[in-house]
């Protein structure tokens, strides 16, 4: 056994005090130590859901021109919305192969819109712990887009497929929508048969219309007319003839009636080129037929 000798009481006092006051510091000292943390918090890859294309309505198409249509998704990310990098979208016909339709080099105005523009909506990503954002995808079809609904591609249907990517993973959904059959023309305004004595014919001179497609079908018009008058006079509607091609008065051409009828000029379907067709006309003024200006309508129904 161990004896520690003081020379007096206060010396015990102090030598005391210095070993209290040291175990004391030491537990202070553990109190105060830093403990360094670390987690890694990994990806999570968006999840693009509740794709919509047109709003799931078939699209209707504006001849002769564009339409632009419209897809709609929200983009989830757990690490927060504000962490979405890149959304886009591809637009196509779903014969078309996804793989084939996703670059621009790939684009086809009649079954292919690669890399649409996607936006986000204005409001729907607040950041922080906000992990979704609504987007929208916009670009215009041209009125020559393939059908969907009937015809060739009936059996097919037209798809929206939106890619979102957080710089790491890319993922993507898709929303359908079928494409209607434009059945659409635009016709020359106005033709003029010129003078003629009563009793004669146009003969081998004939009028012309233009006829151009401007549906994303094949169109044959169909035709049909009036009798052009004059005041109280009139030239009936069956003296106006009309063929696929030029035609001499009294061997060719058909009577024009007022039923509507096909005009056999048969256009394709565009692909990108205005498609057009001409109808030739002529005209026979009978004996009796009294002087005048004489006006009517002939009627092109997009068939
Ligand atoms: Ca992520
Ligand atoms: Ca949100
Ligand atoms: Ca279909």
């Amino acid at each position: 056994m161990t004896k520690v000798l003081f020379k007096s009481r206060i010396e015990a006092i102090i030598a005391s005090s210095i070993i209290l006051v040291g175990v004391i510091a030491f537990v202070a000292n553990v109190a105060a130590d830093a403990v360094s943390t670390s987690v890694t918090v990994s990806n999570a890859a968006p999840v693009v859901s509740g794709v919509t294309f047109n709003s799931g309505a078939a699209i209707t198409l504006t001849e002769n021109t564009t339409r632009t249509v419209y897809a709609t998704s929200t983009v989830t990310d757990a690490n927060g919305c504000s962490t979405i990098a890149a959304v886009s979208a591809d637009f196509h016909r779903n014969g078309i192969a996804t793989s084939s339709c996703n670059t621009i080099g790939q684009a086809n105005n009649s079954n292919c819109y690669p890399a649409v523009t996607c936006t986000v909506v204005s409001g729907t990503c607040t950041g922080g712990s906000d992990t979704a954002a609504d987007y929208v995808c916009s670009t215009a079809l041209q009125y020559y887009a393939d059908p969907t609904d009937s015809g060739t591609y009936a059996a097919q249907t037209w798809t929206a497929d939106i890619a979102a990517g957080d710089g790491v993973a890319t993922t993507s959904g898709s929303g359908l929508a079928e494409v209607n059959t434009l059945k659409a023309l635009d016709v020359t305004a106005s033709m003029n048969y010129g003078t003629l004595a009563a009793g004669s014919n146009t003969a081998a001179v004939n009028s012309t219309t233009t006829v151009t497609n401007t549906g994303n079908s094949t169109m044959d018009p169909l035709i049909s007319g009036t009798d052009m008058t004059s005041g109280i006079n009139t030239l009936t509607v069956g003296n106006q003839k009309y063929a696929s091609s030029t035609f001499t008065y009294a061997t060719g051409g058909t009577a024009l009636s007022t039923t509507p009828t096909a005009a056999a000029i048969n256009l394709a379907k565009p692909t990108g080129a205005a498609v057009t067709g001409n109808v030739s006309w002529g005209i026979n003024v009978p004996n009796g037929t009294v002087p005048g200006s004489y006006s009517g309508t002939n009627t092109f129904t997009a068939n």
